[in-house]
């Protein structure tokens, strides 16, 4: 079967089918290796990893093939994070805030209402913020990152009850958070309650009330079809999350360095066409989600990063990340409390 979108979107159905398959004359590669990632195979994520394993495939002359497996096939994020490190898996792709339970530095993207704008997002994520978080993610010694991190999006909440336009609007609501320390404090700052719980989890979870509301980027909303099981958006806007393209570090170093180059060259090439695709879509999706039947409310978020300060949830990681690093996001941000 010939590696394609709409081969990789039909196997987003079925279960653990490998999406690099060579075809029948070609010859085996050098490399055969994993990548996994926890969202739907029709977000741009998995889309631009086709596109990525394609060109790596010609460009290495049919050296690396590289497999797409979407949607949590090879486990949840917990699950993928703990083979990446491994090394029964290869690649993949994770949220910093998710892998702060590992290298707790790489949390700081996710810093409420942090980021005013994508320009200051890139210019941190692409700068000296980036770069002091992909150190700690090496200095792990079993795992590295590329050095474009991959969008994800500014995150918005969405819920079954009621919008949310006031943080008191936010009290006791079970919302579930992705598992990941800053949520968990971000969110009780806020008075919500918060079950963090993995990505591959949180359709039935709505489904079954077991939680009322999450919270994601609208491209996110849209193709994990969560839309079918909530029925408000309140764009918050709260977070910007992104993707770090992760690898097992002994993999990586038998590839000859010519292929490590090529890889790293490609990783960065299809993180700027997937971020330009998920911007489009997170800024294009609210009239469609409307017309299936979500009910959409800006967000004052004034009153959010009020409550946040008043909380201490500032000073705190603050404390957590250490001053030279909270400098580092100020330089990006400007002064945050
Ligand atoms: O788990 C989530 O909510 C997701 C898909 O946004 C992340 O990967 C953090």
């Amino acid at each position: 079967m010939k590696l394609s979108r709409r081969n990789l979107i039909k196997a987003g159905t079925a279960l653990a089918a490998p999406w690099g398959i060579t075809s029948s004359n070609a010859q085996k590669a050098e490399f055969t290796v994993k990548f996994g990632s926890n969202l739907p195979a029709t977000h741009p994520l998995n889309l631009r990893a086709v596109d990525l394993a394609n060109k790596l495939k010609v460009e290495s002359k049919g050296r690396i093939d590289l497999q797409i497996f979407p949607f949590n096939q090879l486990g949840n994020d917990t699950d993928m994070l703990s083979q990446l490190r491994s090394g029964a898996l290869d690649f993949m792709t994770l949220s910093p805030l998710i892998l702060g339970t590992l290298v707790p530095a790489a949390q700081i993207n996710g810093v409420g209402f942090a980021f005013k704008d994508y320009n200051q997002v890139w210019a941190a994520m692409d700068g000296d913020l980036g770069g002091h978080v992909r150190q700690q993610i090496a200095a792990t010694g079993t795992i590295f990152a590329f050095d474009k991190i991959w969008d994800n999006g500014y995150r918005h909440i969405t819920n079954s009850v009621r919008p949310i336009n006031s943080p008191d609007d936010l009290k006791g609501l079970k919302l579930r958070t992705p598992p990941g320390p800053m949520w968990v404090s971000m969110f009780k700052a806020l008075e919500a309650s918060p079950t963090p719980l993995n990505f591959a989890e949180v359709y039935s979870a709505l489904q079954t009330k077991v939680v009322e509301g999450q919270e994601n980027p609208l491209a996110i909303v849209s193709t994990a079809k969560l839309n079918e099981v909530q029925k408000y958006c309140s764009m918050t806007g709260h977070m910007w999350d992104g993707y770090w393209f992760m690898g097992n570090k002994k993999l990586f170093e038998r590839f000859s360095p010519d292929l490590q180059v090529l890889m790293t060259k490609l990783v960065a090439e299809f993180a700027l066409l997937q971020r330009a695709d998920v911007r489009r879509l997170n800024d294009s999706l609210q009239a469609d989600l409307k017309s299936k039947g979500m009910v959409f409310n800006d967000v004052q978020t004034d009153a959010f990063r009020t409550k946040l300060r008043a909380s201490g949830f500032y000073a705190e990681w603050h404390k957590k990340f250490g001053d030279e690093a909270w400098a580092e996001l100020e330089k990006y941000t400007g002064k945050l409390s």
